[in-house]
């Protein structure tokens, strides 16, 4: 879309004005970086702010932009008293006392994903949940780009939205936080589902039905709802007045598995899409995620054998249930991206045999006791890291060995001495890893390293 086209929509939108608007960009990493080169670029005046005093982008900024005013080391107050909007960064709590006192007096939050919807003339597909976003995104990238599309696929997964926008594309996929939809208003995506919805994040909103209900905001507009039938919270977001699919691993739906002789099939309403056991991803949360993927591609207009075709030749995402090695019989299995419960319990669900699994972290305020029944059914030993092991280890309340391990080298090591031949040992923290490790890949990293240093 040209400039002007853009500024108008900024106005009408968000009475965001070129002559008289102060934007204040509140933290500097890949957004707020992604963010000032948008602004900049369309001769918007803002400053930026974050509350570190060597933000992680303040060089690339300093370097790129030496003229825009940016505040270091604490929010300061007077950028915030004379800001007309807000883009706040998705790792800045709203609750902060400067950006609940800018709102007070006036200042509009818009978000980047909200500059993205307004600078924009394709579809946007977009989607939220608990666990599975990355992989859902990713899978229908692979199935637009097999379909023909020129696609461009980010958001959450990595690249912030308004850096999407230097690459044309006939498609947007985006992947989308429950804070980064908690401060956007105009995404109207052509397609939007929430995948799931069980406990995370609870340090950061007030508890599960708010965190709900941000995850909802991503069906604003009136595109296509894409519904899991098997998730009462989620289902419960349905509206009567909007195109719906459904999809669901447990009964009938628009898209769903069934039975025929031996075999299993994806299925949209009668027909056979493709044998589940083609699909080359381990576990029936990753059959939600393809029967996801298809009903949010059929809803844009992609073709179904296109999209099956990509779905075979997908390998997965690492840090995602990715196997390690296998070493004298002993399956090691990296599910660092397991940074809630619910995707820890999907794992173990995953398991005919019981596991020994390596758990811990930050649990971000959830319950832990919700994690005891799983591991009680699935795991044989749970070696315990991190901030929050404790918690974990007093649910347990003795019912499964506990071992407890300082960091990553001594808990492979742990597990190495208990496990015999045959055994799985299970990386899927239930927690996030930002008390030990630099994020989730690190700690993966780190597994896949101690792993490797088992090898004689
Ligand atoms: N900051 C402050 N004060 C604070 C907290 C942060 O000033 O109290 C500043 C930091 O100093 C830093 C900046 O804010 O300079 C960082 O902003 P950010 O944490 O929002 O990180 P970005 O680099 O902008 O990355 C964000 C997402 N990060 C978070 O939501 C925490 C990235 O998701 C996302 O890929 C990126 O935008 C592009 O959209 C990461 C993530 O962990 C992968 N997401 C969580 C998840 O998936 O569970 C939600
Ligand atoms: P997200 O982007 O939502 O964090 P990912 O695709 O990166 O999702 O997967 C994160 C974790 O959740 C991994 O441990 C993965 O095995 C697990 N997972 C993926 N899809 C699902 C699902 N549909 N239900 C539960 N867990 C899932």
């Amino acid at each position: 879309m040209d400039k002007a086209a853009i500024i108008l929509l900024l106005k009408k939108n968000f009475a965001l004005d070129l002559d008289i608007s102060k934007v204040l960009v509140v933290g500097l990493g890949n957004t707020g970086i992604s963010v000032a080169r948008y602004l900049q670029n369309l001769g918007i005046n803002f400053a930026i702010t974050d509350s570190r005093d060597k933000p992680p982008s303040i060089e690339v900024f300093l370097q790129e932009m030496p003229d825009v005013p940016v505040f270091t080391g604490g929010f300061d107050e007077a950028a915030f008293k004379v800001a007309t909007h807000l883009v706040v960064s998705p790792g800045v709590s709203l609750n902060e006392k400067s950006i609940i006192r800018a709102i007070t007096n006036g200042a509009k939050v818009v978000s980047d994903f909200d500059l993205f919807a307004c600078s924009v003339d394709v579809p946007i597909v977009a989607i939220t949940g608990s666990n599975g976003k990355s992989t859902v995104t990713t899978m229908l990238g692979e199935m637009a780009k097999a379909a023909g599309k020129k696609v461009v696929v980010g958001g959450n997964l990595g690249t912030p939205a308004l850096d999407l926008l230097a690459q044309t594309a006939e498609l947007y996929v985006l992947e989308l936080s429950s804070f980064q939809l908690e401060r956007t208003s105009v995404l109207n995506a052509a397609a939007a589902t929430v995948l799931n919805v069980s406990a995370d994040h609870l340090d950061r909103h007030a508890d599960l039905a708010e965190y709900a209900r941000e995850k909802q905001n991503v069906f604003s507009g009136n595109g296509v709802m894409v519904i899991n039938a098997d998730d009462p919270v989620v289902n419960a977001m349905r509206q009567s007045d909007r195109r719906i699919l459904t999809f669901s691993i447990k009964k009938d739906a628009d898209f769903f598995i069934a039975r025929m002789g031996d075999a299993e099939y994806l299925m949209h309403n009668e027909q056979r899409l493709m044998p589940l056991a083609e699909l080359p991803l381990e576990g029936k949360h990753n059959a939600a995620n393809a029967l996801a993927a298809l009903a949010l591609g059929v809803s844009i207009g992609l073709d179904e054998q296109a999209m099956c075709n990509a779905l075979r030749a997908f390998k997965g995402l690492d840090h995602r249930m990715q196997r390690v090695a296998e070493i004298r019989g002993v399956t090691w299995v990296n599910d660092s991206k397991a940074t809630n419960i619910g995707a820890c319990v999907a794992a173990l669900q995953g398991y005919e045999r019981k596991v020994i699994l390596i758990a811990g972290g930050d649990a971000k305020g959830a319950d832990m006791s919700e994690l005891a029944p799983a591991i009680k059914e699935k795991a044989k030993t749970v070696v315990l890291m991190g901030k929050d092991a404790r918690l974990i280890g007093q649910a347990l309340n003795g019912s499964v060995p506990v071992y407890s391990a300082d960091n990553m080298v001594e808990a492979v090591q742990i597990s190495a001495r208990l496990a015999q031949t045959g055994d799985n040992v299970l990386l899927s923290p239930a927690c996030a890893s930002l008390d030990q490790y630099k994020n989730y890949q690190d700690r993966g990293e780190q597994f896949t390293k101690a792993v490797l240093g088992l090898l004689p």
